[in-house]
């Protein structure tokens, strides 16, 4: 089992994203398309026409699945889930507990789809994808551009009313979502993919630098961006989730656990309990798929059984309601 991706549409395992110095340099995803209301980028909204593949340990594909969630969108966007573990030919659909096979296109491999969007495409094979029934192609795979899709082009379908990117504070969510980016989101995976001791060490006082100032903003208000619940609690949403179970000990990021920091382990407790929150959540898609799938990094493949976390306990955020 070895991590590849895509030359000019034939599948290679000589996956490199580290420079020179051992840092991981995360390349950036090629389907940029927009879906909107009107139908102006060509992409109209529609019940129906899109479908979402997602794994369910990947934070980034986590992030889709909870706003598809939160705005009650799913009879209007259908969903596949990929195994939680990396095939020597990336991830492929199958009928394990919490896997949803490909309704929309009936093929084996998640690459069958990058390919059926472009033939010559080079790139790794990642979730989530974001594919059009009625252009049969990939609209979009970056995490971060689909939320924002799903929150604000498809209210006319939306089951549920909430608005995660309200108007008057875009501008700060946009700046959230940002800054926590590269030391958090990403830089979990650039400790734990470093190949050399100073990449990884200024991965980590990074990381933990910036969670030590979320903790102490989370110390004064609800939420990221102050007493509402915005597209930026859902980026950190699914980084803090795995933290203790996977980047902790598979990532090398221990200076401190989540439960270590008061504010943020009860807002993560906070919105792990949110009804529309915890059905997205799989501890063991989540757990199997780093240890199994990631072999550079534990070549075992062993699956740690703990750490227990009562992501149930009661939480003490109701204090800024
Ligand atoms: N920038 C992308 C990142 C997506 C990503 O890296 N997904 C990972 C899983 S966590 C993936 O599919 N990796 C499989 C591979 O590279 O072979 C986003 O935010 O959507």
């Amino acid at each position: 089992m070895a991590l590849g991706r895509m030359v000019d549409g034939n599948w290679t395992t000589d996956w490199n994203e580290r420079d020179d110095s051992g840092k991981f340099n995360r390349t950036p995803t090629k389907f940029r398309d927009r879906i909107t209301a009107d139908g102006s980028s060509g992409f109209q909204a529609a019940s129906g026409r899109y479908y979402l593949y997602i794994s369910l340990a990947c934070p980034w594909a986590h992030r889709t699945l909870i706003l598809r969630s939160l705005k009650g969108l799913e009879s209007v966007i259908g969903l596949s889930i990929v195994d939680a573990v990396l095939s020597d030919k990336g991830w492929f659909f199958s009928e394990e507990p919490g896997a949803i096979p490909d309704a929309a296109n009936h093929t084996e491999y998640l690459q069958e789809i990058y390919l059926k969007a472009d033939p010559k495409y080079t790139g790794r094979i990642t979730v989530p994808v974001l594919w059009d029934k009625e252009k049969q192609t990939i609209v979009n795979n970056e995490s971060r551009e689909i939320i924002q899709m799903f929150d604000t082009e498809f209210n006319e379908f939306a089951t549920r009313e909430i608005d995660l990117y309200p108007q008057a504070l875009r501008q700060r969510i946009d700046d959230t979502i940002d800054k926590m980016y590269m030391p958090v989101n990403n830089g979990v995976y650039r400790s734990g993919f470093a190949t050399s001791q100073e990449a990884y060490e200024e991965a980590v006082t990074e990381l933990f630098q910036n969670l030590d100032h979320w903790e102490t903003v989370l110390a004064d208000q609800r939420y990221l961006c102050g007493n509402q619940l915005t597209e930026a609690d859902v980026c950190m949403f699914t980084t803090l989730l795995r933290f203790d179970s996977v980047y902790y000990s598979h990532f090398k990021c221990n200076v401190h656990r989540i439960a270590d920091y008061p504010n943020l382990w009860n807002y993560l407790k906070e919105l792990y309990q949110h009804p529309q929150i915890k059905p997205t959540c799989n501890l063991d898609h989540i757990k199997r798929h780093y240890y199994m799938s990631q072999t550079q990094i534990n070549p075992t493949r062993i699956v740690p059984i703990g750490p227990e976390i009562d992501f149930e306990a009661p939480h003490d955020r109701h204090r800024f309601s």
